[in-house]
């Protein structure tokens, strides 16, 4: 019997020389399912981790971010980009640069997307505790913070003999690369591991490719799919993300058109049915279009593809409001098939979508369900046509007038080719673009909408850049999110990565704002504006804050804008910019994009002393009747 040979090395060398090995596969297209890896060092990883990545930094590239919450977003954008099928690790020192990740973490995670973290841990010897960051328990010794990252972890382990890597490192991949599974895979990495050799067997170091599979669904549940789709009038589809991952766009097209049933698309799905298209409704659900939650609010059967169907989705559970109303789900996860009491088709979103429309053949919805889409339709694009191109007829309070966001994004539809990417998170543009915004490619709108997370935009930008460096990346921000998180733009700078930073400036949050104002509020604790002497509360002067001078000083070629001739004229100079652009632009607060035939549940006091909340609560009562159970 021969010994299998052995190769001695840190824990950490061994992490870093395993992770450059591993690929993943689809169709039999490979890719490296760790590109490189993001990090910032501290005493918790410098001389485990940072020693490896310097030592294997040819065949693993690293970079260095600004913040730790910030990096995991960039990693989840470049994982989301990549279709799922690539991600970056993420090293943090112990205690806050590990905790700073939870935030990217819990993103990843909602939105089942990989990213792999190796937070650094407290010694697993316990010598010299407590160390320098380590949160003590009365209780146990076997607690750390990064405890707190199993809730929001698909996979957590913490290692603490350097042999436990053999068997956690390939769970680890399986789970990164499990479409049913994925999300953020976590290893804490004690300080004192991470540096202690062993010997460890070659093959942990032999090229591995993991086999991204094409689940197919049960064949009885596909019959039964078939006989309900023959059986409805008013059919819909609903495409989430997960026909985007699965690279099931050509696939959704071809249904549609065989079928004819109409699409509308979730905010991780937009760019599923590339418009224009005869079958295309935009987005669905709270922030959706007329022409989507009309067709919705009858459907008789919901085709739902890839997709959590999330609050915003169902509008709170009262898009669909058919007495009949049934459920079919195509979904790689039985978490999300099983929703709605639908007839789970659990599988890839392709291939099962390619199974299924052989099974329909002969079928097509009626000529009055497709008159009633082509109307919808254009009555939508007459409606974008009007929001997009209305000027503001008020003064601004500073006597200046303003343009609207909603002027903004049609700007910005004219100015993008199709196959620029879109980036954003949070606030009140994720809805006006859900509405809007006409995605045509199924790569061009990238949305964090699943944790909604502010702070998500540039670092994901900078994700989706390096995921697609050859396409032009436009990141569209409101103040409140760039004041959170601005300071990957230097991190760009440093990768000499251009994108084009659209900040929308209405001096604090338009979204909550106006969210406050529905709830009875006022918009109370929702401006960027001066203590006030007089009343005590934050309805001051504006605040003195000079955005373009902030984003100049990190390294950026900067514009103020202030009209829409002056946005697209630097939108056509940051063309060319070889470094990151950031266009600032004062939006008028108060011009908000209207809803469409939907609704959000957000709980109004039930009792208040101010006359408007109670309002507020009595339509918000009315309004949840419409609420259903699907059981
Ligand atoms: C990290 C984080 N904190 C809080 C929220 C809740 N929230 C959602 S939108 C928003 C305001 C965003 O302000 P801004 O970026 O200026 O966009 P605007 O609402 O003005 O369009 C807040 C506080 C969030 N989504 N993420
Ligand atoms: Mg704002």
């Amino acid at each position: 019997m021969t010994t299998p040979s052995r190769v001695r090395l840190t824990m950490a060398q061994a992490v870093v020389r395993f992770l450059s090995q591993q690929r993943t596969s689809r169709d039999g297209r490979e890719q490296p399912l760790i590109a490189g890896v993001f990090g910032i060092f501290g005493h918790g990883n410098v001389a485990g981790i940072g020693e490896a990545l310097q030592a294997f930094r040819t065949s693993m590239p690293y970079y260095l971010a600004r913040n730790e919450q910030a990096m995991v977003h960039t990693a989840a954008a470049f994982a989301k980009m990549r279709n799922r099928l690539s991600t970056l690790a993420c090293t943090s020192s112990i205690g806050p640069g590990a905790t700073n990740m939870l935030t990217g973490a819990a993103g990843a995670t909602i939105n089942r997307v990989p990213v792999l973290l190796l937070p650094g841990d407290i010694f697993a010897g316990r010598r010299p505790a407590p160390v320098l960051q380590q949160l003590e328990s009365s209780q146990s010794q076997d607690v750390s913070v990064n405890d707190c990252f199993k809730p929001v972890s698909r996979y957590w382990d913490r290692i603490n003999r350097p042999e436990q890597i053999v068997t956690a490192l390939p769970e680890a991949m399986r789970v990164l690369t499990s479409p049913a599974e994925t999300g953020a895979v976590t290893l804490a990495l004690p300080q004192d591991v991470q540096a202690e050799a062993f010997d460890y067997p070659a093959e942990l170091f032999e090229p591995r490719i993991w086999t991204v599979p094409r689940a197919r669904a049960d064949r009885d549940r596909m019959q039964e799919a078939a006989r309900l789709i023959r059986s409805s009038a008013r059919p819909i589809l609903v495409a989430g993300g997960g026909v985007i991952y699965s690279e099931a766009t050509d696939a959704l097209r071809r249904f549609a058109a065989a079928t004819g049933i109409a699409v509308g698309e979730t905010q991780a799905g937009k760019g599923a049915l590339p418009e224009p298209h005869p079958l295309a409704l935009g987005g669905i659900g709270a922030t959706g279009t007329r022409a989507a939650n009309r067709l919705a609010r009858d459907a008789d059967l919901v085709i739902v593809i890839g997709s959590r169907l999330s609050d915003f989705t169902t509008a709170s559970k009262t898009a669909f409001q058919h007495e009949r109303v049934r459920f079919i789900t195509i979904n790689v996860a039985e978490l999300d098939a099983g929703k709605h009491a639908a007839v789970p088709l659990v599988g890839d979103a392709r291939a099962v979508l390619e199974e299924l429309l052989p099974m329909l053949a002969g079928y097509r919805v009626g000529g009055e369900y497709e008159a009633a889409v082509s109307v919808a339709q254009s009555d939508w694009q007459a409606e974008v046509g009007r929001v997009c191109a209305a000027g503001l007829p008020a003064e601004a309070p500073e006597g200046r007038r303003r343009v609207t966001q909603a002027q903004i994004i049609g700007v910005l539809q004219d100015a993008l080719g199709p196959t620029d990417v879109i980036v954003c998170a949070a606030g009140s543009l994720p809805g006006d673009l859900h509405k809007l915004w006409r995605a045509r490619d199924p790569k061009g709108y990238h949305l964090e909408y699943g944790y909604s997370c502010m702070g998500y935009e540039i670092a994901g930008g900078l994700g989706v850049k390096m995921a697609a460096p050859e396409r032009r990346v436009c990141v569209l921000v409101g103040d409140g999110s760039y004041l959170m998180m601005a300071q990957e733009i230097v991190t760009a700078v440093q990768e000499r990565l251009a994108m084009t930073i659209v900040l929308l400036d209405n001096r604090g949050f338009a979204s909550i704002g106006g969210l406050s104002e529905a709830v009875g509020s006022g918009g109370f604790g929702t401006q960027y504006r001066y203590r006030n002497a007089a009343t005590g509360d934050l309805d001051g002067d504006a605040l003195p804050v000079d955005l373009a001078a902030n984003a100049e000083s990190l390294g950026a070629r900067v514009w103020r804008a202030e009209t829409l001739e002056s946005v697209r004229d630097a939108l056509a100079e940051a063309r060319t910019e070889q470094r990151p652009s950031v266009i600032v632009v004062p939006v008028e607060r108060e011009a908000r994009v209207p809803g469409y035939d939907s609704w959000w549940d957000v709980p109004v006091a039930e009792v208040s002393s101010r006359r408007d909340v109670l309002a507020a609560r009595e339509a918000y009562d009315v309004a949840r009747q419409k609420e259903r159970d699907f059981l």
